[in-house]
């Protein structure tokens, strides 16, 4: 029996495609769960390397006996099967797509996006559709990423604002295209990896009777580089974090959380929070602040991290 390392292209329905030294490999997970892996949604996600074995009687299909451990993931809390979801493993770039219209503005999404990322991964907030105009509110809110330090750049499927700029950003990477539905993943892959027709513009249909939707996230690599598409994503839920860490994952908090005069301080209704005062004083950006309410009540109400 042959085995291997390989790296996780994508899972449909608990069948595997695993690429290995130039071949794909349709792999199942050996006895159906892999060991230390239980209470997740799902073990493996595009990205993941893993240990597997190929099948001796038909070649080009194997058993995955081990998933090797993880530098970086990008995950969520699944709602409905109450248990973590990850949606990228092992990426060197997280490129958090918004866009300036249709579907509207969402400045709460990115936040979430934001606090589920790992610090040690790459982080680009792109902001698509420039085409239909920037308004004055959105760009304000885009200025404040930048200001407590995260990077992004405004561009356009459409026109081709600063597509050439995004290429340059992600090439030599594995970038993973995180965003609402809607906001224009695919249409910019088409165009920065032309040739794999990813199909976009697509109206996510709620499936009933449990069948099983043909949205999946996949990793298609070219060359040293490659992208992750992450379709149908309506909301980030946050996990893993405790109530009074969720602070930490704000980053301009830092500049004042060590004034509260309680610590650990949740921000919330604790007297003398300095960053509290700093929202009052319009040093950090009220809806920020709200976007860390939101997330901070959501968490406590669920009462599981
Ligand atoms: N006006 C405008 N429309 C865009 C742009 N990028 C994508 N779209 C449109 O937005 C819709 C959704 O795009 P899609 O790539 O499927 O979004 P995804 O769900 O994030 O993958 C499609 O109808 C696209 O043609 C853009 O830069 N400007
Ligand atoms: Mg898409
Ligand atoms: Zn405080």
């Amino acid at each position: 029996m042959t085995q291997r390392e390989g790296l996780i292209l994508t899972g449909i329905n608990n069948i595997y495609s695993v690429f290995s030294e130039g071949f794909t490999f349709l792999c199942e997970i050996k006895g159906k769960k892999l060991k230390g892996l239980d209470n997740v949604y799902n073990p493996l996600a595009p990205g993941d390397r893993v240990r597997f074995s190929i099948d001796e009687i038909s070649s080009n299909k194997g058993m995955i006996f081990e998933r090797i451990k993880r530098s970086n993931e990008f995950s969520r809390w699944n709602n409905k099967r109450q248990s973590p979801q990850t949606i990228a493993a092992n990426i060197d770039y997280l490129i958090c797509v918004a866009s300036a219209g249709n579907p509207p503005f969402r400045p709460r999404f990115i936040d979430r996006v934001l606090v589920m990322s790992n610090p040690e991964t790459e982080i680009l907030i792109v902001l698509n559709k420039s085409d239909l105009g920037i308004s004055s509110s959105i760009g304000e809110r885009m200025e404040n990423f930048k200001n407590i330090g995260y990077s992004y750049i405004n561009c356009s499927a459409e026109t081709g604002e600063n597509i050439e700029q995004l290429k340059n950003i992600i090439s030599g990477k594995i970038a993973a295209f995180v965003g609402q539905s809607g906001v224009g993943k695919s249409t910019l892959l088409n165009i920065l990896y032309p040739g794999y027709n990813l199909k976009t513009g697509e109206i996510s249909v709620k499936h009933d009777r449990g069948r099983h939707t043909t949205n999946y996230s996949r990793l298609i690599l070219e060359n040293n580089s490659g992208f992750i598409d992450t379709p149908g994503i309506r909301e980030i839920e946050i996990f893993g974090i405790e109530p009074d860490q969720l602070g930490f994952h704000f980053r301009e908090f830092n500049d004042y959380s060590q004034d509260c005069k309680f610590q650990p301080c949740r921000h919330d209704t604790e007297p003398s929070c300095a960053v509290k005062n700093g929202v009052e004083k319009g040093l950090i950006h009220f809806d920020r602040y709200e976007s860390y309410l939101r997330i901070l009540s959501g968490l406590i109400q669920r009462g599981s991290y």
